[in-house]
């Protein structure tokens, strides 16, 4: 009779346990259709110790359920929302806090569900260099000048960097009549602090030889816009 009492027993602890089991496991199951594990987010434009030669920060997000916002913490200051949410944008500062080349910058990132869950946070060490992204997408654009008096402005094609093979499939091209000088050099770089790389072409050639430098403002997303 006692031994029958204890395998009784045995078989009341050994049920609990595996309804316990199953109870943690519909659980988890539960939470997953429901949308309840963490998003994920990443940053596109920019790796750990890299240089950083665009305004902006560029990303992607993820979860089953739809991301309710992504957030962007600037030197451990306060999470600011970027714009965007499976595909994010965050403009780094401008006008007089802009960053000054070569300086160094923690970068927080992290992302939330629509249930509100939120993601492992990013923790990225960039360094500040030349803007020469023109059109902020978050990669740098390139600008060619030659002996023709042209200017060529080519805008990469996001990671894959600048993927057109000649001249005339340039994004922008710049001509003057002034002579074949103009375009002798070209730089970048923004000078007005807005975040987008502007243009700036030199034409040592004008006005018998006494130069001249032309500035081309970026209008923004679609880049340089204006004409000689
Ligand atoms: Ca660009
Ligand atoms: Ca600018």
């Amino acid at each position: 009779m006692k031994k029958l009492i204890i395998f009784i027993m045995v078989e009341i602890v050994s049920i609990n346990c595996n309804n316990l089991l199953m109870d943690v496991y519909n659980e988890r199951w539960k939470s997953q259709q429901e949308g309840q594990e963490s998003p994920r987010v990443s940053i596109c434009n920019v790796r750990e110790k890299c240089t950083i030669y665009s305004g902006f920060l560029t990303g992607t997000a993820f979860d089953r359920e739809g991301i309710s916002k992504v957030e962007v913490s600037l030197d451990n200051g306060p999470y600011v929302e970027a714009k965007g949410s499976t595909n994010w944008k965050f403009q780094l500062p401008v006008g007089v806090n802009t960053w000054k080349i070569g300086t160094l910058h923690t970068v927080k990132v992290r992302a939330t569900n629509l249930r509100g869950n939120i993601s492992e946070e990013i923790v990225l060490s960039i360094r500040k260099g030349m803007n020469k992204d023109i059109n902020g997408d978050g990669y740098e654009d390139l600008v060619v000048g030659n002996k023709s008096g042209k200017v060529f402005i080519f805008h990469s094609s996001g990671s894959e960097g600048i993927l057109v093979e000649n001249a005339a499939s340039a994004t922008k091209i710049i001509s003057s009549s002034d002579g074949v000088y103009f375009g002798s050099s070209v730089t970048m770089g923004d000078l007005n602090g807005d975040g987008y790389a502007d243009v700036v072409v030199s034409d040592f050639g004008y006005s018998s030889a006494s130069g001249r430098a032309y500035v081309f403002h970026s209008s923004g997303d679609s880049g340089i816009t204006m004409a000689r």
